[in-house]
């Protein structure tokens, strides 16, 4: 293509308010337009990489036998009354009224429409297992809309929905899927882990996300630098073997500790490492008084709480509350003599403590050498706590790192949750009717082209990988007015065009600087620049990532690329 009449609007200064690198460059590289928050126009070259991210999705979901469908992103609101989210969903729910004045809902995930597309349709076990899917526009009306196609209000999503008649059935087709988006995202040169994310069942098994690493992420995952464990900093679970220090138990005592009250507080006063402290936290589980310990340098985490005292809510008691229950204000709280309805558990780090710290349940008042079990019992011991950075990974192999994570991907176990409550059941092998089993997965498709300029960029520019590049090569006559220079460009255009090489020759009646600089922008992998040697035939070669030039014969240009591009 001629960029000279291409629509490719690029910006030397940057949107004031983009704050994301990819929302600058996107914006900046002539890739996207905002339309209002959250909400973009692809311009050509957006469309085209946006198009190699649906081509890329659509290829992997074809190979593992699921097939393409599209629906209306118009949703009647009859549907989610149905299965209750029309109530239970707020203000990011887009609803609108028709002509007869009934309500819609603009489709932000489509559970219940295709649910209902099928509940009147299969009948019988013998037509599933089966995977549909689509790639289409998506409203969510976000609080805040930001860092561009990151978060926006609408964005292109590919949504999945598998449908089975049992839990194997759904389990061979997540892994399928699981599979499959792996691939799409290796394919598209992202660095990603995929993490353990249900924070229902500790180290749950029937959710996980697909985090691209990035600063400007907004979620945190613990991984191991060894191995493909990884999960959201809520889900992981710690295994860590606590050595207990071999020094004799001193005697009990208590220590004026006057306004001590944290941990690095009382540490320092007392002269100890927060490792010999205990923190006591305590914690309302379904309303009951929870005293909840944990060693001085962790902290403790509400979801393991409340998996393990398999609670409801679980929140943290007032002042007032501990006041109440302990008699004593929080900072010099602790588990020696507290009553007996008053459950108290620990995390494991607490059982290898020896003479330690803790609050004394008196006003600035604390113990030292105190020795569980010796002057305090605890109901139980658990995984509590918070992962932390250098950990051992929970599968024995690496350490933990944490990093900012993107969400590209989502796959879910569903169940029988909307098949229940749509009324989408077949008769199974001994003719019994039962609802289908079903799985939802979900790929942010606008997300990751964000993803990946987030990933891959550097300060002139998107550096795309081949994949995903807007065209192969960028070729650039540095002056058409000679005509030296024209008439090569002209010539290696039509040739290597003809070669089943995507190009964008720019052939711009502009300055050298400004062609330049466009093409780092842009970020095709290789620009192969027609200049001043074009009358001695030579050409020069830029590989954009590196920075690197060489020059050679016009007529060696071909081979080249294809050793080193295509
Ligand atoms: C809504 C709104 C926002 C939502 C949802 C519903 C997230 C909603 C979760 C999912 C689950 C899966 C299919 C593709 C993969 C993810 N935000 N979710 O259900 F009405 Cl306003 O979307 N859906």
């Amino acid at each position: 293509m001629r960029q000279s009449k291409l629509y490719i609007p690029t910006l030397r200064e940057v949107p004031s308010d983009a704050e994301a690198k990819s929302h600058q460059l996107l914006v900046r590289a002539g890739y996207i337009r905002q339309s209002v928050s959250g909400v973009y126009s692809f311009l050509p070259l957006g469309r085209k990489v946006l198009r190699k991210v649906e081509t890329i999705v659509r290829e992997e979901m074809d190979r593992i036998g699921s097939q393409e469908v599209l629906m209306p992103a118009l949703q009647p609101s009859e549907l989610w009354e149905e299965s209750g989210r029309w109530h239970t969903y707020g203000p990011e729910l887009m609803r609108l009224n028709d002509r007869h004045n009934r309500t819609f809902a603009l489709g932000a995930t489509h559970e219940e429409l295709i649910t209902s597309l099928l509940r009147n349709e299969v009948r019988s076990y013998k037509e599933l297992p089966m995977v549909l899917y689509q790639i289409q526009g998506k409203f969510r009306d976000e609080k805040r809309p930001r860092f561009g196609l990151l978060r926006g209000r609408e964005f292109i999503m590919k949504d999945a929905y598998s449908f089975d008649v049992d839990q194997e059935g759904l389990d061979q087709n997540y892994d399928d899927i699981f599979n499959a988006y792996k691939r799409v995202f290796e394919r598209c040169g992202l660095n990603f882990r995929a993490v353990i994310a249900d924070s229902g069942a500790m180290g749950g098994k029937d959710t996980h996300e697909f985090m691209v690493l990035a600063d400007i992420g907004e979620d945190t995952i613990a991984y191991s630098n060894e191995s493909d464990f990884a999960a959201n900093i809520e889900m992981a679970p710690v295994k860590v073997e606590y050595s207990k220090k071999d020094d004799p138990e001193k005697e009990l005592g208590s220590v004026e500790t006057i306004g001590q009250k944290t941990i690095s507080e009382v540490a320092d006063f007392m002269d100890v490492p927060k490792e010999d402290c205990i923190k006591s936290l305590l914690w309302m589980v379904d309303e009951k008084p929870v005293l909840v310990l944990s060693r001085g340098d962790h902290e403790i985490n509400d979801v393991k709480v409340k998996n393990v005292l398999d609670a409801e809510v679980v929140e943290l008691a007032t002042e007032e509350q501990t006041k109440q229950v302990l008699g004593c204000e929080p900072g010099y709280i602790g588990p020696i003599d507290v009553s007996d309805d008053v459950l108290i558990i620990a995390d494991h780090a607490v059982q290898s403590i020896v003479n330690g710290v803790c609050g004394a349940n008196r006003v600035n008042e604390h113990y030292q050498n105190v020795n569980p079990e010796r002057d305090f019992k605890v109901q139980q011991y658990a995984d509590l706590r918070f992962i932390q950075e250098g950990d051992p990974s929970p599968d024995g192999q690496g350490t933990i790192v944490f990093a900012r994570g993107i969400e590209v991907g989502h796959v879910f176990k569903l169940g029988t949750k909307y098949s229940e409550s749509l009324g989408a059941n077949i008769l199974d092998q001994n003719g019994k009717s039962a609802p289908i089993i079903m799985g939802s997965y979900g790929i942010g498709v606008s997300r990751t082209m964000a993803a990946v300029v987030e990933q891959m960029h550097d300060d002139n520019g998107v550096l795309w990988p081949a994949a995903l590049s807007p065209f192969d090569v960028h070729l650039i006559c540095v002056n058409p007015k000679n005509d030296e220079q024209s008439e090569l460009g002209e010539r290696m255009y039509e040739e290597l065009s003809s070669k089943r090489m995507d190009l964008l020759y720019d052939d711009r009646k502009e300055r050298a600087g400004v062609k330049f600089t466009d093409a780092d922008l842009i970020g095709v992998p290789v620009q192969i620049i027609v200049g001043k040697k074009a009358s001695e035939g030579i050409v020069e070669v830029k590989d954009r990532k590196s920075g690197e030039k060489l020059e050679m014969p016009a007529s060696e240009i071909e081979a080249y690329l294809g050793q080193n591009y295509l």
